[in-house]
């Protein structure tokens, strides 16, 4: 019997942390393939259309939201852990994921939003849509400074150890290295690659962690 059931669709950032941190802690995942333009089996699991979506086979817990489902895996298997063990270094590791989750995915999202689903036409956009563009997409990329300096001396976003903060942050960043693979039409991936891109030559530490990260397990 598998340890979790977990709603996805294909190429979901949100879906990818359960993955990296079920495959962390050897779980055995159950997903369940939703279609993406029918959402009703999520719905009806969960009450809401987003995935990831766990649930606790045992239990029957229902759990939406991936901050959430990631706590609650910690929780439920704490070992091998995802937070460091020093109290003050798994608050400061909070801190970077709420970050993470409520500042920097902003820009991308803006950018995503004003791109529109399909049409993709920066053309059509007004001048002051077209500034925001440009002003979100220089906020991305100075933040990308960051996470390169973060990675001086350390192999991971946490410090030594694979955590919580590669969990949170890989799934998007990964994006501004490769791209989106064949298939993956989501605008919002596109927008990270387009405008939050960096390669080995700009940011060697932040690709290198990229490669590293890409080879953790995933369940
Ligand atoms: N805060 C939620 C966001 C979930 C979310 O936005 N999921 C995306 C996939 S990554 C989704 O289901 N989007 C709806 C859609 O693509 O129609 C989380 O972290 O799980």
């Amino acid at each position: 019997m598998a340890d979790l059931r977990v709603y996805r669709i294909p190429f979901s950032t949100n879906v990818e942390r359960v993955a990296l941190a079920a495959g962390h802690k050897g779980l055995a995942v159950e997903w369940v393939d939703v279609d993406p333009d029918d959402r009703r089996e999520v719905r009806e699991a969960s009450g809401q259309d987003l995935v990831p979506v766990a649930v606790d086979p045992d239990g029957g817990r229902v759990i939406v939201d991936s901050p959430r489902i990631l706590a609650w895996i910690e929780e439920r298997w704490p070992e091998p852990s995802l937070w460091p063990a020093d109290p003050g270094e798994a608050a400061l590791a909070d801190v970077f994921c709420h970050r993470f989750n409520e500042v920097w995915k902003g820009p991308p999202n803006r950018i995503a939003a004003l791109l529109g689903p399909v049409a993709f036409d920066e053309g059509r956009l007004t001048d002051a849509e077209r500034r925001a563009v440009v002003d979100d997409g220089e906020r991305l990329r100075g933040w990308l400074r960051r996470f390169e300096e973060r990675l001086d001396g350390q192999d991971h976003l946490c410090g030594a150890s694979f955590g919580i903060c590669d969990v949170t942050a890989y799934p998007f960043l990964r994006y501004g290295l490769e791209g989106p693979p064949a298939g993956d039409a989501d605008p919002f991936h596109r927008v990270l690659h387009q405008h939050g891109g960096f390669d080995a030559a700009s940011h060697p530490r932040l690709a290198a962690w990229v490669e590293r990260v890409a080879q953790r397990p995933q369940a």
